[in-house]
């Protein structure tokens, strides 16, 4: 039975990937980088300098400086950030809602584990501030997701063992992140069907039962 139950963010909780696409877009456009849907898939769970890096494969110019590269992130950022006030409590799900504090009140510890440096802000906006146990997201790691990292902090600041922790993902470098961490792994929507997963959550009322919860 696990203890801990430590969730990835953006495609999990709740979906930001619309705006991650848009944000691009726009950069890209701007600076004249194709880009599209399929290119977005691929930045699932990665970093933003890391996304950045992935978007940049397309460009056929003079190479960008290290300098170059960090505003073009922040421009991004900056306008992924204006798109995300557009997020309110209702892109919280009932049935996330509801699971996650029926998980709570059954004793299990929850954690954020999250590459994003706008976790804080996201959960914010859907109105999970203060909910969990713990979080552990882009600001607090220096290797991204496969690295089992930012899920090992999770356990950290839960005061759990790596072992009793189930990681709910929904990008397989996250997935490979929990085996990396010896954690337990479920996987969700883009994740469903990889083998490394222990579960595959056709709904994310699933873990109610994987965690042995009784009602
Ligand atoms: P930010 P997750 C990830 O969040 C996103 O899936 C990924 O697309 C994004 O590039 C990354 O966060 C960094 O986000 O620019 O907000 O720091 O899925 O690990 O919760
Ligand atoms: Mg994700």
């Amino acid at each position: 039975k696990y203890k801990a139950v430590i969730f990835d963010l953006d495609g999990v909780i709740c979906h930001t990937d619309r705006y991650h696409y848009l944000a691009w877009k726009q950069l890209a456009d701007k600076i004249g980088i194709y880009f599209d849907e399929s290119i977005n898939n691929r930045l699932r769970g990665v970093s933003r300098m890391e996304s950045l890096e992935i978007i940049l494969e397309q460009w056929k110019g003079t190479s960008f400086t290290e300098e170059e590269k960090i505003g073009l992130a922040e421009e991004k950022n900056a306008i992924y950030k204006e798109l995300l006030k557009q997020m309110t409590e209702k892109d919280l799900s009932i049935e996330v809602k509801d699971t996650l504090e029926r998980l709570r009140k059954s004793g299990i510890l929850l954690s954020i584990g999250s590459s994003s440096k706008n976790a804080g802000f996201i959960l914010e906006r859907i109105g999970l501030t203060g909910f969990f146990d713990a979080i552990s997201d882009g600001n607090n790691i220096t290797k991204s997701k496969p690295d089992p990292e930012v899920f090992l902090l999770a356990a950290q600041y839960l005061k759990t063992e790596p072992g009793d922790c189930l990681v709910v993902e929904d990008a397989r470098a996250g997935i490979d992140a929990a085996a990396a961490a010896g954690m337990g792994s479920a996987a969700i929507g883009d994740a469903l069907g990889y083998s490394l997963a222990d579960y595959n959550l056709k709904e994310f009322k699933e873990l109610i039962e994987i965690c042995g919860v009784v009602s």
